[in-house]
């Protein structure tokens, strides 16, 4: 059995050759993004089983995702090609110095993967490993794709542990409804990430962790992110857990991109290795780290006898 699935669109990404505007930049390097395959491409960077489910165009584009996705030795076979539609791309500025907050440009309406749907994405595959990942981004794509996330994340027997990044793109549910729909999603998750600043926006929940939880009692595993002070778990079992906090690294931000998607695969890495709340939270922090200091979605997450030692360091030694 795969250890972990993941599902959505990727795109082709443009990184730019130098800092500013969208309107100024005169080149652009070709990457790879799409929350989901990062996820699963930092899982095998860090020796874990993981597969790929997506639609690309039948172009060059598709192939290059493909490749590039299979060259982190992610199983890519159940990927399927839409003969009619292109696949997605988006160009981004470089972060901001400090900040981090960067312009977006998404080529990605009508995409091959805007068109996923039960009836020609592969389930099974889908749920056939012992974690399917799924991000809010895929239900802002189209109804065929809400749809699907919806089928996705129904209860039923067997079904794998589900891991659920809110993932809250405004600039995609301008036309695609009410992001409320991501609170449903979420809520039928086993484990969620969200961000103190997504909960706010898209559902209007403010007052941090416990707010948030409040919100969102159903997932057994909530982790709200709360940026560069660090994140929080809550966890139902064993049922007087209290919360457990564990501060973000201090890095240089190159980029933010990608980062949500590092932590996620950290904290899924630890989950699926056993390891208790501390640890979890602080494989999240240290793989987000790697992404945080690279101008692309992905770097590789420290070695795993390296990363056991960093994040069994004592409280004062961490952050
Ligand atoms: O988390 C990084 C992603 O946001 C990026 O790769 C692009 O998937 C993407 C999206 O839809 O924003």
């Amino acid at each position: 059995v795969v250890d972990v699935v993941a599902l959505g669109e990727s795109m082709v990404t443009f990184l730019p050759g130098r800092p500013g505007r969208l309107a100024d930049v005169p080149s652009f390097d070709r990457a790879i993004g799409g929350a989901e395959s990062n996820v699963v491409c930092v899982l095998a960077a860090a020796g874990h089983t993981a597969r790929w489910v997506g639609r690309v165009g039948a172009d060059g584009f598709g192939d290059h995702l493909v490749e590039r996705i299979a060259g982190y030795g992610v199983d890519v076979s159940s990927v399927s090609r839409d003969p009619a539609r292109p696949t997605g791309v988006y160009f981004r500025t470089a972060g901001e110095r400090g900040t981090g907050a960067h312009e977006v440009a998404y080529y990605r309406a009508g995409s091959a993967a805007s068109a996923m749907s039960a009836d020609n994405v592969d389930l099974a595959a889908a749920r056939a490993g012992r974690v399917l990942h799924l991000s809010g981004i895929t239900a802002a794509l189209s109804d065929d794709c809400r749809a699907l996330m919806h089928t996705l994340t129904a209860a039923r027997p067997g079904r794998p542990l589900l891991s659920f990044d809110v993932n809250h793109r405004p600039s995609l549910w301008r036309t695609a409804g009410d992001p409320l729909t991501l609170l449903d999603l979420a809520r039928r998750a086993d484990i969620v990430f969200v961000g103190e600043d997504e909960a706010a926006q898209a559902w209007g929940v403010t007052g941090g962790p416990q707010a948030i939880r409040a919100a969102l009692p159903e997932p057994g595993v909530l982790v709200v992110k709360q940026g560069e002070r660090g994140a929080t778990a809550f966890e139902r079992r064993p049922a007087a857990t209290p919360p457990a906090f564990e501060p973000a690294l201090h890095v240089d931000v190159v980029a933010t991109t990608g980062a949500g998607d590092a932590f996620a695969a950290g904290f899924l890495s630890a989950t699926l290795r056993g390891l208790p709340a501390r640890e979890r939270l602080r494989h999240g922090h240290l793989f987000a780290a790697a992404a945080l200091t690279a101008p692309g979605d992905l770097a590789a997450p420290p070695a795993r006898d390296h990363a056991d030692r960093l994040t069994a360091l004592d409280g004062a030694a961490w952050g």
